[in-house]
């Protein structure tokens, strides 16, 4: 009897040291582990600068199917008009890019220019098959322009995939761009916002490309407080490309 009572104290000792080895190693770690979560340093917050692309154009042009294709770097085959405003985000190497459309409408285009202080780059898309309304495209572009004499301007010549589309140097006639003062630096696309790669268009990865490239050129500018670029030179590029 008493043989069996040492017995089973030696395995509830044996037992205990088991448990015991088992608690002191697990527990360590777990206190290492909480050490490390504690004293690792806090997430870096990615700083971005915010830059803002403003399209505009008459309704109906493709700014809203356009947008979409910036921003999602994929093309839809329809759109519903914007009733007030349609904006995206793009980041890209340290900018916050935001993609702000005002509907095309009659009565939104009023609005248009109270837009134009924040903008850093306007692009302005036209309906390449709307020839019947290209000279209005043409008065909405030049007011704009007369109000902010330095914004840098690209124009989009949209729906090249279309058979009965202008060709660039008649779109670039059509909305007198050469009336634009040597100051301001122009570029004329010819795009297709629903087949990308269309043939006689520049594709909208390129678009894509070209605008952030526009933009992260202003970075030193905007550090130093200014919103627009003093550009110098005229760069009008009628560019095309498969
Ligand atoms: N064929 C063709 N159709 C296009 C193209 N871009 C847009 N569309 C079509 O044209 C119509 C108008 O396009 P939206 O992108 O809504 O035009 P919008 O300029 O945003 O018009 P509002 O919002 O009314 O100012 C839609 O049915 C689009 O699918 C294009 O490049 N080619
Ligand atoms: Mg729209």
């Amino acid at each position: 009897m008493a043989a069996l009572r040492s017995l089973i104290g030696a395995a509830v000792a044996a037992l205990g040291s088991v448990l015991f080895i088992a608690w002191s190693r697990f527990f360590p770690v777990q206190r290492r582990r909480r050490r490390y979560l504690e004293c690792s340093p806090a997430t870096e917050q990615v700083k971005y600068l915010d830059r803002q692309i403003l399209v505009l154009g008459l309704d109906g042009a493709g700014k809203s199917s356009i947008i979409h294709a910036l921003s999602t770097d994929t093309t839809r085959s329809s759109s519903a008009p914007t009733h007030g405003f349609n904006s995206a985000q793009i980041l890209h190497q340290g900018l916050r890019i935001e993609l702000l459309e005002v509907g095309g409408s009659h009565n939104l285009r009023t609005y248009w220019k109270q837009y134009l202080k924040n903008a850093h780059i306007m692009v302005f898309v036209v309906d390449s098959t709307d020839s019947r309304r290209l000279h209005l495209a043409r008065q909405e572009l030049h007011q704009l322009l007369h109000e902010e004499p330095d914004l840098p301007l690209m124009v989009l010549a949209n729906k090249q995939d279309r058979t009965t589309a202008l060709c660039l140097p008649e779109i670039h006639s059509e909305l007198s761009l050469h009336r634009i003062t040597s100051e301001r630096e122009v570029t004329l696309l010819g795009t297709s916002a629903i087949s990308d790669g269309a043939a006689h268009s520049t594709r909208l990865q390129t678009v894509k490309t070209l605008l952030e490239e526009r933009l992260q050129s202003l970075k030193g500018t905007a550090q130093n407080g200014s919103n627009h670029p003093q550009t110098t030179q005229c760069h009008t590029s009628l560019q095309r490309d498969g």
